[in-house]
C-alpha cells in the first residue's frame, strides 16, 4: 500500500486483508474506498479496488445461484442435438422408457416401478438424413406444477423443448391422463393445442411499439395504448392469424407456448382391435383432431411409421430440408441441411460453410418447382423443403 494514504484508509485496508468471506471483502473494501481521497495519486488504488469488488460480487453471486438450484434440486438441462428436441411425456409406467429404446436403441431402465426414471437422458432418431434428439424423462403427475417428484425441473424441460411425445397407457383412462398432462402443462404456461393464431411479442429498450400483421376488431392505435397500459412501451409484435385484441392481451398476461406434441396411445398389444379404436377415437374427438394420436406397443417396438413423426415435426416446426450438390462431383449430399421456413440461399452458404458465405457468387437449385431446373438464382432466393442446391463461391 503506497504511503500517501491517510491513517485511516490504512486501518481500512487492514480490515479488507483479514476479511474471510467474499461478502465480509466486499464489504471491507467498500469501506477502504469510502476513506480513499480522491487525487491523481490515488487513481490506481481506487481502480484496482473497483476491480476487485466487481471480481467478489461475481463471485457472490455465482455462489448464490449454485445455492439456489441445490435447493430446488438439479437442473435437467440437456444440449439440444439434431433438427429438434422432443421430449417423452406421460404419467408414471405408461412407457415412456420402452419406448425410448424401440426409438432410440438407447437402453434406459423401464421397469414395474413408477418414477423409475429419475432424470433425463437422450438419445438419437434418424430418418433419411435428418435427425432428432428424443429424450426420456421423468413422468408428470398432477402436482408436477407445484414441484412434486422434480415437477418443475420436468416442465422446464418441456417448455425448452422443440416439442413433445405424450405417452398413455391404454389400460389406465387415456382420456383422464391427457387431461391431467395438459393441466399441468397450462400451469406452466405450455398449451398443446394450437390457436388459429399466432402472436409474439417481443420486448425492447428502446424503438418504440412497431406491429407486424393486424387484428380483426381492433385498429394498430388500440393495440399500442393496451401494449402501454401494460407499460410495454417498447416491443416488436408479430400477429399472424385471426387474431383479436383479447388474444394480445391473454398473450401479454399468460404468454403462453404453443408446444407441437403427437399421442402414442401404448400397451395396446394388451387390447382387442375394437377397443382399440374406441379409444382412438374417444381421445381424438376430445382433442377436436387437433394433436395427431398413433396406437402403439412400446414393448414390441410396433409403432406408427417413423416418416409420419418426422413429417409432423418438420412441418410445426416450420422447418425445411435442403440438399447440397457438390459442384466439383455433382454428388448430393444424402443428409440435408435444415433450415427455416422461407430461409434463402445465402442462410443455407452461411450453414455449409463461412467460406461459401463470405464468397458468395451465385447458386444453382434444382427442384420440380421451378420452370428450369437447374436454376441459376443469388442470395436472397427463398427456398423450399426438398431443393437441391449447388453453391459457387
Ligand atoms: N404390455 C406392455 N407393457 C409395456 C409396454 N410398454 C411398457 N410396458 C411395461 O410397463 C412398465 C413401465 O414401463 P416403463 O417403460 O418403465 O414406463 P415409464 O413411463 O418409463 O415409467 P417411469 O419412468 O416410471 O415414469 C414396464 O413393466 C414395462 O415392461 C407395452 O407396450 N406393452
Ligand atoms: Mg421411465
Amino acid at each position: 500500500m503506497p504511503a500517501n494514504l491517510p491513517a485511516e484508509a490504512k486501518a481500512k485496508w487492514l480490515k479488507v486483508s483479514e476479511a474471510k468471506t467474499p461478502e465480509e471483502k466486499l464489504k471491507a473494501l467498500r469501506d477502504f474506498l469510502s476513506s480513499v481521497p480522491r487525487h491523481k495519486g490515488t487513481e490506481r488504488i481506487i481502480m484496482q479496488a473497483r476491480r476487485q469488488m466487481g471480481i467478489l460480487r461475481k463471485q457472490i453471486q455465482e455462489e448464490k445461484k449454485k445455492r439456489q438450484q441445490r435447493k430446488s434440486g438439479p437442473s435437467f438441462f440437456i444440449e439440444k442435438e439434431g433438427a429438434a428436441q422432443i421430449i417423452l411425456v406421460g404419467e408414471p409406467n405408461t412407457g415412456k422408457s420402452a419406448l425410448m429404446r424401440c426409438l432410440t436403441k438407447v437402453n434406459t431402465i423401464s421397469s414395474e416401478n413408477a418414477f423409475e426414471t429419475r432424470r433425463p437422458i437422450p438419445g438419437i432418431l434418424e430418418w433419411k438424413g435428418v435427425y432428432l434428439q428424443i429424450v426420456d424423462s421423468p413422468s408428470i403427475v398432477k402436482g408436477s406444477s407445484k414441484g412434486f417428484m422434480n415437477g418443475l425441473q420436468v416442465l422446464t424441460l418441456i417448455k425448452n423443448s422443440d416439442g413433445i411425445i405424450i405417452v398413455l397407457d391404454a389400460l389406465k383412462n387415456p382420456l383422464n391422463q391427457i387431461k391431467n398432462i395438459e393441466n399441468e402443462l397450462k400451469e406452466a404456461k405450455i398449451i398443446l393445442r394450437k390457436k388459429n393464431y399466432k402472436i409474439v411479442i417481443e420486448k425492447k429498450r428502446f424503438g418504440g411499439i412497431n406491429i407486424f400483421g393486424r387484428v380483426k376488431d381492433a385498429s394498430e392505435s388500440e393495440i399500442q395504448s393496451l401494449l402501454r397500459s401494460y407499460g410495454i412501451n417498447h416491443a416488436n409484435i408479430w400477429i399472424k392469424g385471426e387474431a383479436t385484441i383479447s388474444n394480445i392481451e391473454e398473450q401479454i398476461l399468460f404468454s403462453y407456448t404453443y408446444k407441437p406434441s403427437i399421442i402414442f396411445i401404448n400397451k395396446i398389444d394388451l387390447l382387442d382391435k375394437d377397443s382399440i379404436d374406441k379409444i382412438i377415437q374417444k381421445a381424438k374427438m376430445y382433442l377436436d383432431n387437433k394433436i395427431p394420436v398413433f396406437p402403439c406397443s412400446s414393448i414390441r417396438c410396433e409403432l406408427p411409421e417413423v416418416d409420419r413423426i418426422f413429417e409432423f415435426f418438420l412441418k410445426e416446426l416450420e422447418l425445411i430440408r435442403v440438399y447440397t450438390r457438390n459442384p466439383r462431383t455433382g454428388v448430393i449430399e444424402r443428409k440435408p441441411i435444415i433450415l427455416r421456413k422461407n430461409s434463402k440461399v445465402i442462410d443455407a452458404a452461411k450453414m455449409v460453410h463461412s467460406r461459401l458465405y463470405k464468397n458468395f457468387k451465385y447458386a444453382k437449385i434444382w427442384s420440380p418447382r421451378l420452370r428450369f431446373s437447374p436454376q441459376k438464382v443469388g442470395k436472397d432466393f427463398v427456398l423450399e423443403d426438398g431443393d437441391i442446391i449447388e453453391i459457387i463461391a
